[in-house]
C-alpha cells in the first residue's frame, strides 16, 4: 500500500520534483579554476624492487634542456610535472628541417604512479574496462601548432612518444604545460603542526581533495571520475574542515536527490554528463550514507531549508531499509554487493551493515528533533528494535561480534558496532583494544574501512592509537612517495587490487583525503 502511493507520487508529481531538485543541484554547479603548470623535469623509469610496484622514477634531464631538444620519430621521454596534476596537457610544437611533408604522430601516456608509465598496458587484464587505462594518440596535420588535448587526464608522468614525424623533419617542443583544473579555492582552517610529518600528511590530504573536487565531488579524477555517496561522504566531512565549500556539497546532495529509483531509493553513484541519471548500483550503507550527510551537512551549515527539502529522501532510505529486517530487528543477510563495507574478499557484511543503520537512524533522529517533524517516535521504536537485535551478533565467547551464518569475525564489523555506539564507552574501548590484539583474519583493506577504524579510535577517546594508526597507514604511502593518497594501499601487498590490476587502482581517491579532518577536528 505504502508503495503503490509512492509509485502515484512517482509519475507526475514525483517528476516535477525532481526537476526542481534537479535544477537547484545546477544553481549551486562550482566554477573550475585553471592553473598553468610545468613539468619539472624529464625521468628514466627504472626497474627496482625496493620502489612501490618495482618502479622508480629517475631524473633525467631538467625540463628547460629537454624543450631546447629537437626530437625524430621513434624518439620517447617521459616528463616529471613533480606533482600530482588533474588538467588538460598543451603543447608548442615545430617542425624542424624541411616543410613538414606528412602529419605529425604522437602518442601519450599518462601515469599517477610510476609503475603506470613502466609496465606496457597490452598486458593490462583486470577486469576494469581497459579504457580507464590513460593514454592518447593525435596526428597534427599543420606544424607549427600549439595542440590541446582534448581529455583531461589526472597524472604526475607523462610519456611522449614521437610515432611519426617523416625523414625530412624532427619536431622539437617549444613549451609543455598543464592547464590543471579543479574547483577547490582556499584551505579556510589551514593548522600549524609541528610534526612534519602530520604536516605533510596533512597537505597530502588537502591536495586529494582538491583535484577530486571538480563539477562534483568526484571519487578519483583518474576513476571513476565520478559522483559516489561513500566517497561524498568523506569528502564533505574533510571540506568542512578545509575548503568550506559548502556549495558543492550541497550540489552532490540534491544529485542523488533528484534522481532516485521508481521506489525513492537514492543510487550508489550517479552520472552528471551528458543528462544526470542514477547508476544502476544500489548499495544498503551508501544509502543510509544519504542520511548521514545530510545531518553533517546540517551541522556544518546550519542550511533549515536544504534540510527540509531533503528530509523526505532521508527519511525514505531509513523506510526503504527497514523493510530489510525480520521480525527480530535482524537485518537480514544478503549475498554480494548489497552493501559495500570494504573491498575484501569473502567480507561477510551483515552485521556491519546492521550497525550502520543503527548509526544512521540515531543520525537521523537528530534531525526530526530539529526539524519537528512528529517523527521521531517512529525512529525510536526502529532504533529500539534495531539495538534489541544487537544481541544476536555477539558472541560471548570470543568476545567479538559475529556477522552471517558463519559467524564471521571481522575487523569492519567491530568498527561499525563501536560507532553506531551500542557499546558503553569502556567496552568499546575494550573492544578495539581486542580487536588490535587478536587481529582477525578478515582484515581492512582501503582507506576508506581504514578512515572508519580511526574515527572509531578517536570516538573512544584513543587518540594516541589513532595516530599510530595514521601514520602507519597513511604514513605509509608517504613513505612509498605518494604524492596524494590512494584508493588501495595493503602494506603487506603492494600489487592489491579489487579489480585484477594494480594498474587500474586510482592514486588520488576521495576517500583517502580524511587525515587532515582528522588532524584538525581533533587537534592532533
Ligand atoms: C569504486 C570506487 C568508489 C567506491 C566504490 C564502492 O568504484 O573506488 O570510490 O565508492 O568502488
Amino acid at each position: 500500500m505504502e508503495n503503490q502511493t509512492f509509485f502515484q507520487q512517482h509519475n507526475g508529481q514525483q517528476v516535477n520534483r525532481e526537476k526542481q531538485l534537479l535544477d537547484k543541484a545546477e544553481d549551486a554547479r562550482p566554477s573550475l579554476h585553471h592553473k598553468e603548470i610545468q613539468p619539472v623535469s624529464t625521468v628514466k623509469l627504472v626497474r627496482d624492487d625496493y620502489y612501490i610496484h618495482g618502479w622508480k622514477a629517475e631524473f633525467s634531464e631538467t625540463y628547460e634542456r629537454a624543450i631546447g631538444k629537437t626530437y625524430p620519430r621513434g624518439s620517447v621521454f617521459t616528463l616529471d610535472f613533480g606533482e600530482h596534476t588533474v588538467g588538460y596537457l598543451k603543447l608548442q610544437l615545430s617542425p624542424v628541417g624541411s616543410p613538414p611533408d606528412a602529419p605529425l604522430c604522437l602518442k601519450f601516456k599518462f601515469g599517477e604512479m610510476p609503475v603506470e608509465i613502466g609496465e606496457s598496458f597490452s598486458e593490462y587484464n583486470g577486469w576494469l574496462s581497459s579504457s580507464w587505462l590513460q593514454e592518447e594518440t593525435i596526428y597534427v596535420d599543420t606544424l607549427p601548432q600549439e595542440y590541446q588535448l582534448p581529455r583531461r587526464y589526472a597524472f604526475r608522468y607523462v610519456q611522449v612518444e614521437v610515432v611519426e614525424s617523416s625523414p625530412k623533419y624532427d619536431v622539437c617542443f617549444d613549451f609543455i604545460s598543464c592547464t590543471a583544473v579543479s574547483s577547490a579555492e582556499k584551505d579556510r582552517y589551514p593548522v600549524y603542526l609541528t610534526d612534519d610529518k602530520l604536516k605533510n600528511m596533512d597537505n597530502l590530504s588537502v591536495k586529494t581533495l582538491a583535484d577530486c573536487m571538480q563539477d562534483v565531488f568526484e571519487d578519483g579524477p583518474k576513476r571513476d571520475r565520478r559522483l559516489w555517496l561513500g566517497d561524498l561522504r568523506l569528502q564533505a566531512l574533510t571540506n568542512y574542515w578545509t575548503f568550506q565549500q559548502n556549495d558543492l556539497v550541497k550540489r552532490c546532495l540534491y544529485l542523488f536527490a533528484g534522481v532516485p529509483n521508481k521506489e525513492g531509493r537514492v543510487a550508489a553513484n550517479v552520472f552528471t554528463e551528458p543528462a544526470v541519471i542514477p547508476d544502476d548500483t544500489y548499495l544498503f550503507d551508501y544509502a543510509l550514507f544519504f542520511v548521514t550527510s545530510l545531518v553533517d551537512y546540517y551541522e556544518a551549515t546550519s542550511d533549515i531549508e536544504t534540510l527540509q527539502e531533503l528530509w523526505p529522501v532521508a527519511r525514505r532510505q531509513i523506510e526503504l531499509s527497514e523493510k530489510q529486517i525480520d521480525e527480530n530487528g535482524i537485518l537480514k543477510d544478503q549475498e554480494g554487493w548489497w552493501s559495500f563495507i570494504d573491498w575484501k574478499e569473502g567480507l561477510n557484511k551483515q552485521a556491519a551493515s546492521h550497525a550502520i543503520f543503527i548509526y544512521s537512524v540515531k543520525k537521523a533522529i537528530s534531525l526530526t528533533e530539529l526539524l519537528h517533524n512528529g517523527e521521531t517516535e517512529w525512529l525510536h521504536r526502529l532504533l529500539h528494535r534495531l539495538e534489541q537485535a544487537v544481541s544476536f551478533f555477539w558472541d560471548a565467547e570470543q568476545l567479538f561480534f559475529v556477522s552471517g551464518k558463519e559467524r564471521q569475525v571481522s575487523w569492519a564489523t567491530q568498527i561499525w558496532m563501536v560507532l553506531a555506539g551500542v557499546l558503553k564507552p569502556d567496552d568499546s574501548r575494550e573492544l578495539l583494544k581486542r580487536l588490535r590484539k587478536c587481529q582477525p583474519a578478515y582484515s581492512l583493506s582501503t582507506p576508506y574501512m581504514y578512515h572508519h577504524f580511526v574515527e572509531a579510535l578517536l570516538c573512544s577517546d584513543m587518540k594516541q592509537e589513532a595516530v599510530e594508526v595514521l601514520m602507519e597507514y597513511w604514513g605509509g604511502m608517504m613513505d612509498e612517495g605518494a604524492d596524494t593518497f590512494w584508493e588501495l594501499y595493503k602494506p603487506q601487498d603492494a600489487s592489491f587490487s579489487p579489480y585484477g590490476s594494480h594498474i587500474i587502482n586510482s592514486y588520488c581517491h576521495a576517500w583517502s583525503c580524511t587525515p587532515a579532518y582528522f588532524i584538525r577536528k581533533y587537534q592532533l
